[in-house]
């Protein structure tokens, strides 16, 4: 393996692990909703050799598949396994790193140019009976859902012309339809972004391309009842600098956003760029959707700046972690308008990894779940994660559909406690509004983790979990998960869906 640097992104929690293991019949502590019968898929960068620069971070992992079951036993299990890239595989042949930089195929070992160079570590995407595993970098790799085997690259039976799948999908409540969208879609530092949408039926049903205002990192997206929503932010590439061995990506406080919006089921030449502010930066949206006017309302975990240090800091932008601030922030368009600039409200904390319901997917909507930081925690949080804090605040927010959400429940950790993103789970119940699942990290010394498995009822976050498993592993930090209802994966086993 050799020795990772001694950096934040490869010590304590970041510490790799790198083990494939399957544990099954761990004990449930707690009531189990018998709704919560499934698959919690996750997404886990681990390197799995010492990166070849000692200033490599969290994002260059090697993306391992794991799977927490709720079986219907009551029990839980347990897998993990790495996907098997063409990366994974050139490495462990050669027992060694041999890909270099972050995004910069010019630091690689020369006899690798060619070799598909994903690493497959940010969503575990489930759609039409697939499992895919994405990077925002690259085509995805398929997963068999049931054994965690690597299917290989996948390119939508070969109808994928883009280069590149972003790991941020949306799925449309009542069709069923994908819509998803590639930038540097036909290579390094390029402008062009595609935009898929698929059937569900799981047939690529169209592919279109249309230039960014700039080559920028394209994290997220989103779509309303009618239109498509591409963020664009001044985190940027060039190529020249890639061909130095420097960055991909530099953040540039001087450069102002955009919001390109189009009609979700038209043509990208119709599509109208509206301005935003200059410098912010933005991992995930929330949702988007349009009110009673027609006025479209986009929903995202808004910040200051970059959030990575190693996006900003190359780019001489030395920011302590106070100086960044930001909220969950509303940008409002007239989508019929003229472009001009958005509409900017704060409408609720700072944080991220926002979360609503599945069937909430582009509608007017109630109510949405973040992770943000405990205001009453002494101390700093957990170091880990690329952002190297840990969050360690559940909130709840309501009227969403109105000019001023509010929280309305909290679940703040114990000091040493924090949480990975959680997923939402639907209830059949009317008016019970669902179930999270998430994964939870206690340190408890210096180097010593626990990890556990939570369920919280998604109406009563203040209760705390209703069930808990003990993961009785180390864990490195989660980016992303899906939630696969049981029937789901009991229709592709029997070969119902393709
Ligand atoms: C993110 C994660 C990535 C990446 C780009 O969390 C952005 C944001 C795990 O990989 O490549
Ligand atoms: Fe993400």
């Amino acid at each position: 393996m050799g020795d990772f640097p001694p950096t934040p992104y490869f010590i304590g929690l970041n510490a790799p692990v790198g083990t494939e293991l399957a544990l099954e019949g761990l004990p449930v502590e707690g009531t189990l909703p018998p709704e919560v019968r499934g698959a919690f898929f996750r997404a886990v960068p681990d390197p799995a050799f010492a990166p070849k620069f000692a200033d490599d971070h969290t994002l260059s992992g090697d993306g391992m598949i794991s799977r927490v079951r709720f079986n219907a036993d009551g029990t839980a299990d347990y897998a993990i396994r790495f996907v098997e890239t063409a990366r994974h595989q050139a490495e462990k042949a050669a027992g060694r790193a041999r890909f270099g930089r972050y995004r910069n195929p010019f630091t690689d070992d020369p006899d690798m140019a060619g070799v598909d160079r994903t690493v497959a570590n940010t969503t575990p995407v489930w759609h039409a009976g697939r499992l895919l595993m994405t990077k925002e970098d690259g085509r995805p790799y398929r997963i068999d859902p049931h054994t965690l085997d690597t299917l290989g690259s996948f390119d939508f039976d070969g109808l994928l012309k883009s280069e590149t799948m972003t790991a941020h999908v949306r799925i449309d409540p009542d069709s069923g339809d994908l819509y998803f969208y590639g930038y540097e879609a036909d290579g390094l530092a390029s402008t062009k972004v595609a935009y898929a949408r698929v059937g569900a039926d799981g047939a690529l049903k169209s592919e279109q391309w249309f230039d960014a205002p700039y080559c920028a990192m394209m994290h997220d997206f989103t779509i309303s009842r009618n239109w498509a929503l591409f963020p664009v932010y001044p985190t940027t590439a060039e190529l020249e600098r890639m061909k130095a061995g420097g960055e991909h990506w530099h953040h540039e406080q001087g450069l102002e956003s955009w919001l390109g919006v189009m009609p979700r089921d038209g043509d990208v030449k119709d599509i109208k760029w509206f301005q935003g502010p200059k410098g912010v930066y933005c991992y995930h949206m929330m949702n988007a959707w349009e009110d009673a006017e027609g006025l479209l309302h986009f929903d995202q975990c808004l910040s200051s700046s970059n959030a990575f240090a190693f996006i900003r800091e190359p780019a001489g932008l030395f920011l302590q972690p106070w100086e960044i601030t930001g909220g969950l922030t509303r940008w409002t368009v007239d989508p019929r308008g003229p472009a001009g600039p958005v509409t900017e409200t704060v409408i609720g904390p700072p944080g991220d990894f926002p979360i609503i319901p599945a069937k909430s997917q582009g509608r007017p909507y109630k109510t949405g779940w973040m992770l943000t930081m405990n205001p009453d925690r002494r101390g700093p949080p957990v170091m880990g994660g690329p952002v190297l804090g840990m969050f360690d605040m559940l909130v709840r927010l309501d009227g969403m559909d109105t000019a001023s959400p509010q929280i309305t429940q909290a679940l703040p950790m114990e000091p040493g406690w924090c949480y990975n993103e959680p997923v939402h789970v639907a209830s059949a119940t009317p008016g019970h509004d669902g179930w999270l699942v998430t994964m939870v990290d206690h340190q408890i010394g210096e180097d010593a983790f626990e990890h556990f498995a939570w369920v919280i009822d998604a109406g009563n976050l203040g209760a705390g979990p209703v069930a808990t498993v003990q993961i009785p592993t180390r864990l490195r930090p989660q980016v992303h998960g899906w939630w696969v209802p049981q029937a789901q994966l009991d229709a592709v086993r029997a070969g119902v869906t393709a």
